[in-house]
């Protein structure tokens, strides 16, 4: 028999085919990962013999059988306008072959507000189910059995009102907490680096998450206490290995708060679970999930787990957000797709797909029967189901497995030195690295070096718009407000008050769990905003202080003709005007998705901009006041959470209450076609969807400001 092929004879065939172009032409780098352009036998890592599904280290799956005996849970994340709207929609899912569920909550929700919170009328209802009290919760659950039905919530910020709310539901229709089946996210660390729904400050947050995890390890023996999450990372722009390093981190983080409060590593670690997000990079994306389990393995076995089902990483997984696509919206049906098979083929024991109007609104029902379809398509008619880990001793997944697991413990060991996760959160790192890697890649794709089909090539100029769901916030908002008034009138307000008084003295003394005074005050039909507020009185609110990185965006254009001639007319601007063109970007409301917000303020920054960035979850008369005192030409308003149609008119009443006529108001992000002429009509000078060019988007700034200047 010949002895197997190696790289090196490989390359000489290759050399020959390519002809002039040299062999090092075809090494790609994902994100600090270099791939060769072919792998052999001689790239297999040595641990790669002998490995099992369903054994330690668990690359190959944490089941024996996987699919071939179980699928995975088709779970879609959902969630919009009331309780009773939102149960319907969870209904139809579910009757249509759908198998878990996964409760999306409006940022009002998240943030501990109730509905008729003056700082969330935008908000409620919108990107998520508005939920005040046990009531709502009854009733986003009504005829379906929490005894047989895996629940999976989304919330991390009010983790304590919400969960306790579920268990006193659940109790009311019969359901012992010891039966309850399901996911709490309950991951606040990964709140602080990219998705902004925190709501008090690290350390008492992390004592929450400790609550949670005690309470459930006690009473609630069937559910998952944490979904630790590098999703929300993904979609910020982080590396895969950037994704896969943090995330174990926090993991980390979260069994020792767990172990510092008591609790015995293996009482808790088989509830422990993983949320990842799957982008279009098929192989690399499978082979994350197999790097994360063995890695996961790896770390629990040095914290002294002895039971190996502490040591397995159960994961759901989500497809990527980012990487669907406002223009020529069905090629996103495609990208699910493969996004779907890469995390099937990386053995996740739960899946979401996104639907192909998600760079547009939430789901409608035909795109949430596509997302959904495309899951039961891959179960019933692919067959990769039939045959489990069919990547397993592949050279090149296993070799990338190898290699993924190797950069990702270098960056925890890199985070271990700076005390752990909790201390590299509060400094911020994670945060600027990730903030890096995002403008890095808008960079790319700007430049068309990353090929983002419909977007920087192959446009379709004159698409047809699409069916969006629409969401009347402010009907949402009064049925709540009537509701919530309905609860108050029939409770006992002493004894409501008196769980409240008795959930912050636990608070403040340290003492206790906090979900189970919570829980106890839920009885009491205490609202969600009343709760929240009742440890925000101790705990205080949390303000994170935004930075702006510089020169990243900058640096990847130092050749470009197209940079060059903007910068240069920005600098004319500057020594005709003694001043820089100025700019706020904004995010108003509770809306805490700031990824575009940042990439555009480094990318306009670094072209000569004069930039300031606001805070999170500002009103708009807030916006108007920042706008004055920095005498700014322009504000942009990033929105992602369909705030825009309240806030917006807001912010022009409240820039004319302050005297404020001639500033250029640009928005961007998820803005549906519907909406264009409404803002447009308020005065919105420019609209700048997801895919926008960044470069493009600096000059029609610029252009508008000049405008507008010379008119005066
Ligand atoms: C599975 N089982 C098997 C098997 N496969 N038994 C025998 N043979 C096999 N091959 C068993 C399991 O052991 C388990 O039982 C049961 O079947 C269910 O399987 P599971 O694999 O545990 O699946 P599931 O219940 O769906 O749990 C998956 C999970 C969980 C562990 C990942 O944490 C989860 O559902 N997470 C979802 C998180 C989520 O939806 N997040 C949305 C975020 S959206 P037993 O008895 O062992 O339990 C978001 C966006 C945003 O965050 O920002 O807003
Ligand atoms: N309903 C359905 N999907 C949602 N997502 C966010 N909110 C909802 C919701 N209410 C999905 C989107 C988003 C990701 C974070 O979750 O795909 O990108």
């Amino acid at each position: 028999m010949n002895k197997p092929a190696t790289f090196a004879e490989w390359a000489k065939l290759a050399e020959r085919e390519l002809r002039d172009v040299p062999l090092s032409d075809l090494e790609r780098d994902y994100g600090g990962l270099s791939i060769k352009p072919a792998y052999f036998a001689e790239d297999l890592p040595p641990q790669t013999a002998g490995a099992m599904p369903g054994a330690e280290p668990f690359a190959r799956g944490v089941r024996a059988t996987m699919y071939a005996n179980r699928p995975w849970t088709i779970r879609q994340y959902a969630g919009f306008s009331t309780a009773r709207e939102s149960n319907a929609f969870f209904r139809q899912g579910l009757a249509n072959g759908q198998k878990g569920l996964s409760v999306a909550f409006d940022l009002a929700t998240h943030r501990g507000y109730d509905s008729d919170h003056p700082r969330v009328a935008g908000d409620v209802g919108k990107a998520g189910v508005a939920i005040d009290t046990v009531e709502d919760i009854k009733l986003l659950f009504e005829g379906i059995p929490l005894d047989r039905m895996s629940v999976s919530m989304t919330m991390n910020g009010a983790v304590i009102p919400v969960m306790a709310m579920f268990v006193v539901a659940a109790e009311e229709q019969g359901v012992r907490q010891e039966q309850l089946e399901g996911t709490i996210q309950n991951d606040i660390l990964k709140e602080f680096m990219v998705r902004n729904t925190y709501i008090y400050p690290p350390e008492p947050s992390m004592r929450i998450v400790g609550d949670v995890i005690a309470h459930t390890a006690r009473r609630m023996p069937r559910f998952n206490s944490i979904s630790i999450s590098g999703y929300h990372m993904h979609e910020a722009g982080a590396t895969a290995v950037q994704e896969l390093a943090y995330t174990l981190a926090d993991g980390r983080e979260y069994v020792r708060a767990a172990m510092a409060r008591g609790l015995d590593i293996d009482a808790f670690g088989p509830r422990l679970s993983f949320f990842f997000g799957i982008g279009m990079n098929f192989f690399l994306e499978a082979a994350k999930l197999r790097a994360a389990r063995a890695l996961w393995s790896e770390i629990m076995t040095g914290l002294g787990a002895k039971d190996p089902r502490s040591r397995m990483l159960r994961t759901h997984c989500q497809t990527s957000g980012v990487s669907l696509t406002e223009q020529d919206p069905y090629n996103n049906v495609v990208r699910t797709t493969l996004e779907a098979l890469a995390a099937v083929l990386g053995g996740t024991q739960s899946l979401h797909t996104n639907s192909f109007d998600e760079a547009i609104a939430l789901p409608t029902d035909l795109s949430a029967r596509i997302a959904r379809n495309t899951q039961l398509i891959l179960q019933h008619e692919s067959r990769v189901t039939d045959v489990v880990d069919p990547l397993g001793g592949s050279y090149y997944v296993e070799a990338l497995t190898a290699e993924l697991m190797e950069k990702a413990r270098n960056l925890i060991d890199a985070v271990e030195a700076e005390g752990g996760m909790t201390q590299a959160v509060q400094a911020g790192f994670p945060k600027l690295a990730i903030e890096t890697a995002a403008a890095i890649r808008q960079a790319r794709i700007d430049r068309g070096e990353d090929v983002i089909v419909g977007v920087n090539r192959y446009r379709v100029e004159d698409a047809a718009p699409i069916d969006a769901r629409a969401i009347d916030n402010a009907r949402v908002r009064e049925e709540q407000a009537h509701s919530i008034a309905q609860v108050r009138r029939g409770r006992d307000e002493a004894r409501c008050q008196s769980m409240l008084s008795a959930l912050r003295e636990f608070a403040a003394m340290d003492e206790g769990n906090l979900l189970e005074a919570a829980i106890e005050a839920a009885r009491a039909r205490a609202t969600l905003g009343e709760i929240s507020r009742a440890l925000e009185d101790v705990f205080g609110r949390y303000s994170a202080v935004t930075r702006v990185i510089s020169g990243v965006y900058g640096a990847s254009y130092s050749d470009d003709p197209q940079f060059a001639a903007i910068a240069g007319r920005i600098n004319d601007f500057t020594s005709r005007h003694g001043r820089a063109p100025s700019i706020l970007v904004a995010k108003m409301g509770q809306d805490g998705h700031d990824r575009g917000a940042k990439v555009i303020a480094t990318a306009f920054a670094d072209l000569g901009f004069a930039v300031h960035l606001s805070a999170l979850f500002e009103t708009a008369p807030e916006i108007a006041v920042k706008a004055q005192e920095l005498g700014v030409d322009a504000v942009g308003i990033s929105t992602l959470a369909a705030g825009h149609n309240t806030l917006v008119p807001e912010l022009f009443t409240a820039l004319r209450n302050s005297g404020l006529k001639d500033v250029t108001v640009i928005v961007g992000g998820v803005v549906p076609e519907q909406d264009h002429a409404f803002l447009r009509q308020c005065g919105v000078a420019e609209i700048f969807g997801p895919g926008t060019n960044v470069l493009e988007a600096a000059f029609s700034v610029l252009n508008q400001i000049e405008g507008r200047l010379s008119n005066r």
